[in-house]
Order: C-alpha cells, then structure tokens, then sequence
C-alpha cells in the first residue's frame, strides 16, 4: 500500500480519537520524519484541531498539509541565459548523481533553458563511473570532458569548465564520486572542487545539488547534515520517488538544514524527472486527491 493510502486508512475514521494522533505520529516516523519532528508536528496539529474544532480524520488531514506545508520547501534551479552555468550534484554512492547528470541535461535541453550542455565526468575514483558518463553522452549528443581513472577531480572540472567555455557552451554539469577511501577525503575532495569552480564561475550562476535517495529514510538526513557542513547545498534531488513514496525525509531536511528540494526522480529512463512541486508531494504523502 502506498504510504498516502495508509495515512488515508489510518485517518479514516469520522472522530479523530487519542489513539489516533499516538497512530499518527507513529506512521509519520515510519514516513521518514524521524521520531522528534513527527511527535512535535503531530502536537501542533491535535493543539489545532481543538482550536478549531476538527473533528473528522479528511480535516485533519488537511488540516496536517498546512502545517507540514512550511518544510515542502520548492526551489527553482535552471540555467540563466548570458553565461557559462555549473550545476555540481553531490551526493553518497548509488543515490542515483550519475543518471541524474544525464536526465538534467536533457531536462534542460528539451526545455530550451540550455544550447549546449558539457558533462564533467568528476567521478575520477571509479573507471565505470567514467564509461557510464560517456554513455550517456553518447544516446544524448552531449559532449563529456574526462580525463583517466585516479587523476583530479577538480582538474577534470577546470578542463571541463575551458572547454565548455571554449565551444561557446551555457552549462556544466558535474558528476562526483560518491566514494574515497575514507568520509574524510570525499570531504575534502568536495571542498577543493568547490573552490575550484568558485574562482572559475560566477557565483550567481553556480548552484550545488544534494542527490538523496528517497528509499534510505532518515540516513539522508545524515547525509545532508555530514555534504552541508563541507558545502553550501542550494537544493536536494530526490531520487527513487518510485519505489518508495514516502519521501519525508526531504521535510525533514528542509525543517533540520533549510535545504530545499528542487528535483523528484521517479524512475530510471531520463525523462524521469520534474521540478519539486510541495502541492502535489503533500497531497500524495497524505493521501489527499485523487
Ligand atoms: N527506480 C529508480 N532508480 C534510479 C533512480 N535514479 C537512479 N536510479 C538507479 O540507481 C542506480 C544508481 O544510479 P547512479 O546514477 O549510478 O548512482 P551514483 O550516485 O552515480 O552512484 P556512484 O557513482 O556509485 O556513487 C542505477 O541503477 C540507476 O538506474 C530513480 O529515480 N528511480
Ligand atoms: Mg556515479
């Protein structure tokens, strides 16, 4: 059952008892918005629908979008028209960064916010990391600067950044390594790519996408706190929408670090992508329309 249906199920009674909000909270935690922010948001809203007098689980139930309504936080994140645009995606092995580099692109191509795409093939630790960029380069036409397994990743993404610049190309899309020897190195890894783009983009047109996979609950939350303390994160991709549809963990992102979500990824073919849309993901996390 889909984690709206069961919210619906369990709110579907027409008094909302005591028993009730316990249930509630408990299903919030299993939604993904760790235990703190389920308990308190679930006081919030028994404290209004006293208030206001609710009474029937469909109020409540909306009565709870408008309360988790301030932590779906959209962001718009596209490529600006007069400039070369970096969009860096960071993120934890498997999360889906590579496939999201490749949607992106053509995300933004098919829509008209990019002429020309440059893929940076950051991810230097793995050689088929490399290989599955360049595929995607391939089916999509998109050009993919890389240089050999083990080199520097912030070398790649100089190159990368010449040669876009050089072949008159809007944006740069940069895939990283989600792996190093040790949590220390990615850190610092991440830290001196950034440092790299910085002195090289205009900061206005540079933005830094967190890819966190829907499908691994609250240890996303870990792993935006561990990615936001290295770099600034201006805005999560959820990815693996699909197979899991909770999803709450953006929320408790969004409440935790103020990070906003700018993509949802519900699939594996490229057009599996779309912009964060906080009407849609609260009605579907609740079980509300159709
Ligand atoms: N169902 C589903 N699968 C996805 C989605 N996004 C990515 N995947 C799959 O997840 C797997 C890992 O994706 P990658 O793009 O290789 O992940 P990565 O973060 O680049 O992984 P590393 O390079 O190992 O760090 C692949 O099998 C993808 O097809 C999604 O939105 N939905
Ligand atoms: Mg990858």
């Amino acid at each position: 059952m889909r984690f709206g249906d069961r919210i619906r199920k369990l709110l579907g009674m027409e008094v909302v008892g005591d028993e009730d909000w316990d249930d509630l909270a408990d299903l919030l935690v299993e939604g993904d918005l760790g235990a703190a922010f389920a308990d308190s948001v679930v006081e919030e809203l028994k404290a209004e629908c006293a208030r206001t007098g609710v009474r029937t689980g469909d109020e409540a139930r909306l009565a709870l979008k408008g309360l988790l309504s301030a932590y779906a936080r959209p962001v718009s994140i596209a490529p600006s028209l007069g400039g070369l645009n970096i969009v860096m995606l960071l993120g934890v092995n498997g999360v889906g960064k590579t496939t999201t580099s490749a949607k992106l692109a053509k995300y933004w191509m098919d829509n008209g916010a990019s002429k020309k795409v440059v893929l940076a093939a950051g991810d230097t630790f793995r050689a088929a990391a490399i290989d599955q960029l360049r595929l995607h380069g391939e089916r999509l036409g998109v050009r993919v600067v890389a240089q050999e397994r083990g080199s520097d990743s912030g070398a790649v993404l100089f190159d990368a950044i010449e040669s876009a610049t050089a072949v008159g190309a809007d944006l740069v899309i940069a895939d990283t390594a989600g792996r190093m020897h040790t949590k220390q190195n990615l850190i610092k890894e991440l830290e001196k790519m950034d440092k790299i783009v910085a002195s090289k983009a205009d900061t206005a047109r540079y933005r830094r996408l967190l890819v966190v996979d829907a499908t691994t609950g609250q240890n996303a939350l870990r792993q935006a706190e561990s990615f936001s303390a290295a770099v600034k994160i201006d805005g999560l991709v959820l990815t693996k929408y699909d197979s899991s549809a909770r999803g709450g963990v953006a929320l408790a992102i969004a409440r935790q670090l103020g990070i906003p979500t700018a993509f949802v990824c519900d699939g594996e073919r490229y057009e599996d992508i779309g912009p964060f849309d906080p009407d849609r993901y609260l009605d579907e996390f609740l079980g509300l329309g159709s």
